[in-house]
């Protein structure tokens, strides 16, 4: 480690190099208690991590369900992606939708594709973004597992404007939700029916995790998405759903089967909350809609 010229002593003001491997912030966590690296800027060596990523030709799949009008965020999503999500690596994008017809055809860069699947389309608008499990958890042995090495499960309706890269990538990482990270967990808005297969007890919950964006390898991600949507069709058959669908089933898994990577809420941001001196980069930002004329039939 004494050679390697962007190495950082373990010890405070003996560093000396221009460019160091990695900052603390003093301000924020880093690290939750289970020891897994809670991803903020300045954390980490881009280059370093791109050159061990680029050394294994890593292959990363992202998955997108854009059904009925929700088709209109995927120009601007795959737009903004190609400059700033995993820029230089293996990208394959899996846009799953109802109306193959209204995919806008875009020109990707190179090492990039975009594959287009049909699925049927749901009624209730909580089973279109609750069924999204069940269609990762198919795909992840019907073809993830032979395409791509890690996958990206994302909502459509955001943009990219700032760099993401493999920094994110882990065996099954989860993104802290904007609108919770200063609050304690009395606060965050787990499902507190124990009768629910969502369930997290008052005293329970490490952080509120975001339903629209994880990832990790297939394998974890097969894991992740086969227990969401198994909690899901044992509640319907109760005849209860969970507080914030899909979130909360995923909030619950992560209770118990901890992330080994949590990103910073500069991974998934969302205006409606405004701006924070604790998050200078807003990278993957939730676009404002019209919520009553985009989600109308
Ligand atoms: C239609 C009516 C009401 C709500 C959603 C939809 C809808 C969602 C749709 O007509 N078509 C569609 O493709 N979706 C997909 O589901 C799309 O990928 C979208 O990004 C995702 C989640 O819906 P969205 O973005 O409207 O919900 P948000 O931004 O409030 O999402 C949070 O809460 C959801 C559960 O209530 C999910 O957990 C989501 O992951 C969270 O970000
Ligand atoms: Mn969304």
């Amino acid at each position: 480690i004494l050679s390697e010229p962007n190495h950082t002593c373990l010890v405070g003001g003996l560093c000396g190099e221009k460019k160091m491997a990695g900052v603390v912030r003093t301000d924020v966590m880093m690290v939750t208690p289970w020891l897994a690296p809670i991803v903020w800027n300045g954390a980490f060596n881009i280059d370093i991590l791109n050159a061990q990523f680029h050394k294994r030709d890593v292959r990363i799949g992202l998955t997108l369900f854009a059904l009925k009008k929700y088709t209109v965020f995927l120009k601007n999503f795959i737009e903004t992606a190609e400059k700033y999500f995993m820029v230089g690596h293996k990208v394959h994008y899996y846009v799953f939708t109802d109306r193959p017809q209204d995919i806008p055809s875009l020109s990707l860069a190179e090492g990039r594709t975009l594959n287009v699947t049909e699925v049927t389309s749901y009624k209730r608008w909580q089973d279109v973004t609750m069924r999204r499990m069940q269609i990762i958890s198919e795909n992840c042995l019907q073809r993830f597992i032979y395409e791509v090495d890690y996958l990206v499960c994302a909502d459509v309706d955001m943009i990219f404007s700032d760099h993401v890269g493999v920094e994110i990538l882990s065996d099954v990482f989860a993104a802290i939700h904007p609108g919770f990270f200063q609050l304690p967990r009395q606060k965050f808005t787990h499902e507190r029916r124990p009768e629910s297969q969502g369930f997290i007890p008052k005293d329970e919950g490490d952080y509120y995790y975001t339903g629209c964006y994880f990832g990790g390898t297939v394998e974890e991600i097969y894991k992740v998405a086969n227990f969401c949507h198994n909690a899901m069709m044992a509640d319907k058959a109760k005849n209860i759903e969970a507080l914030w669908h899909d979130e909360s089933y995923l909030n619950r898994y992560f209770l118990y089967y901890k992330p080994t990577k949590v990103l910073s809420p500069e991974y998934v941001w969302n205006n409606y909350y405004g701006s924070s001196v604790y998050v200078p980069s807003k990278r993957f930002v939730h676009v404002e809609k019209d919520y009553v004329r985009i989600r109308s039939d």
